[in-house]
């Protein structure tokens, strides 16, 4: 069994912007994974397999809807509080934070949101306590950056809706309860639907052969015809900008967990690098490694800074969907280049399974391309500042 000896880098005492309440709850969420992920994640990133024994300590550690209130199963939590945990589990592995992410961000903030009372108290305490697990449907084979060219269709048949179409690259979908799946209606309009598994004609192949997010299950949704419940569509929004507000939410767990994953490899690179003897010393003392451990460390502390700041404007509503995305690419792009640089550090140590690093940069190529790609957050950065849309 591996021992986790990290330790957290806080470089400007960022400690001192926190609550009591906020270290409470990430000192335990941080306790969790060294307890219950770092010594198995490994083996199961090797396998392509999803540890599903750590949904219930998923569960515990409130990761599943730390903001959605109480009276629904969650958590009660700020958004700073949101932010800790995604970087605590983000530490272990992107791919047990993506688990979290879409259960909380991409399911219950859009039934939250969205759904109506009964829809409400149907699933989020189940899916707050992980009894449901629960999986989101935006990208389609056809569609990725531009969702809203999806085909995905329902029609209304009186009594129900039949569902047709297929969507791409769902997290969780193997294994997950129910789907919050976007879908056009006859008019063209953005509709959120609720397909249960079970339902006749909705199946969910896994997606093997990736190299990246290898402890996540990632797979297809598949509707064949299925005839899904008038009470299952989301009534409180449609368009675009639904499935899109869910993604404002998810995307800013993610500029929170890339700081966490890229802490893991800083502080593996800095603890190795004061091991390792070359040349009669350690490679810490060399400058060029000095160079590498200084700017990480300087780059990590500007993306605490900024994840902190935008959570606290969230914790306000004041977060524009533009700040979140440049949160999220800067703080992606941050962690990436932290787990390349890292790896150098270990040298031929770097590239196996006996650090984290490896994996770590493995998965980062998935976060770089989910929730918006670098580019796509780029050009929403480009869209805010002057005014002009260079998507289309
Ligand atoms: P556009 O015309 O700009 O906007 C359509 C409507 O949406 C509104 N809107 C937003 N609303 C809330 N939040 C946002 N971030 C919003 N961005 C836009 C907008 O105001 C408009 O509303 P209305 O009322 O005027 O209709 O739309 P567009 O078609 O030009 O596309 C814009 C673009 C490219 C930025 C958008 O489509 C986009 O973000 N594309 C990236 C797609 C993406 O991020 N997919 C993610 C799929 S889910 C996923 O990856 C989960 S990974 C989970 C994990 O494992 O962690
Ligand atoms: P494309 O849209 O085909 O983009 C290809 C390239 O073209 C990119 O570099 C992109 O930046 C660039 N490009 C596209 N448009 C423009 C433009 N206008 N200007 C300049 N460059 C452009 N989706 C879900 O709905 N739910 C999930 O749970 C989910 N989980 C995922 C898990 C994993 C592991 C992965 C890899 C993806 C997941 N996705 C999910 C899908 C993800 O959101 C999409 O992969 C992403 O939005 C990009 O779409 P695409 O892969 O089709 O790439």
């Amino acid at each position: 069994m591996k021992q986790d000896l990290f330790q957290a880098p806080d470089y400007y005492n960022l400690d001192e912007l926190l609550t009591e309440e906020h270290k409470l709850i990430r000192d335990s969420a941080r306790e969790w994974v060294k307890k219950s992920v770092s010594p198995i994640i490994e083996e199961y990133a090797q396998n392509a397999k999803f540890p599903d024994q750590l949904v219930k300590g998923l569960a515990d550690i409130g990761a599943f809807g730390p903001y959605i209130p109480e009276e629904y199963g969650g958590a009660g939590l700020d958004q700073i509080s949101y932010g800790l945990i995604m970087q605590e589990i983000e530490r272990g592995d992107s791919g047990i934070r993506s688990t979290a992410s879409v259960q909380s961000s991409l399911v219950m903030f859009p039934i939250w949101k969205y759904g109506s009372e009964d829809q409400k108290k149907k699933y989020l305490p189940k899916l707050a306590s992980g009894e449901f697990m629960g999986c989101f449907g935006l990208t389609e084979p056809d569609h990725g950056s531009n969702p809203g060219g999806m085909i995905t269709h329902y029609k209304d048949m009186g009594d129900h809706f039949l569902l047709n179409g297929a969507k791409l690259w769902i997290s969780n979908s193997p294994f997950a309860d129910i789907a919050i799946v976007w879908a056009k209606n006859e008019e063209g309009r953005i509709h959120g639907l609720i397909v249960e598994r079970g339902m006749k004609g909705f199946s969910t192949p896994e997606t093997h052969n990736k190299w990246s997010l290898r402890a996540s299950a990632t797979g297809e949704l598949i509707f064949n015809d299925v005839k899904v419940p008038k009470e299952n569509l989301l009534p409180n929004k449609s368009g675009l900008g639904a499935p899109l507000g869910c993604l404002d939410s998810a995307r800013y767990g993610i500029a929170w967990g890339a700081v966490g994953a890229a802490m893991d490899c800083y502080d593996t690179a800095l603890r190795y690098s004061k091991e390792r003897i070359q040349f009669g010393k350690p490679i810490a003392g060399f400058q060029l490694q000095q160079k590498k451990l200084a700017e990480m460390i300087t780059e990590i502390t500007k993306a605490q800074l900024l994840a902190w700041r935008l959570g606290m404007l969230k914790n306000e509503d004041r977060a524009s969907s533009a700040q979140i995305s440049m949160a999220k690419r800067n703080n992606v792009e941050m962690a990436i280049k932290i787990a390349r640089e890292s790896r150098q550090i270990l040298g031929g140590m770097g590239i196996t399974g006996d650090y984290s690093i490896m994996r770590h940069m493995m998965n980062l190529e998935s976060v770089i391309t989910y929730e918006g790609t670098h580019d796509i957050h780029l050009l929403i950065t480009g869209m805010d500042i002057t005014g002009i849309n260079a998507f289309k």
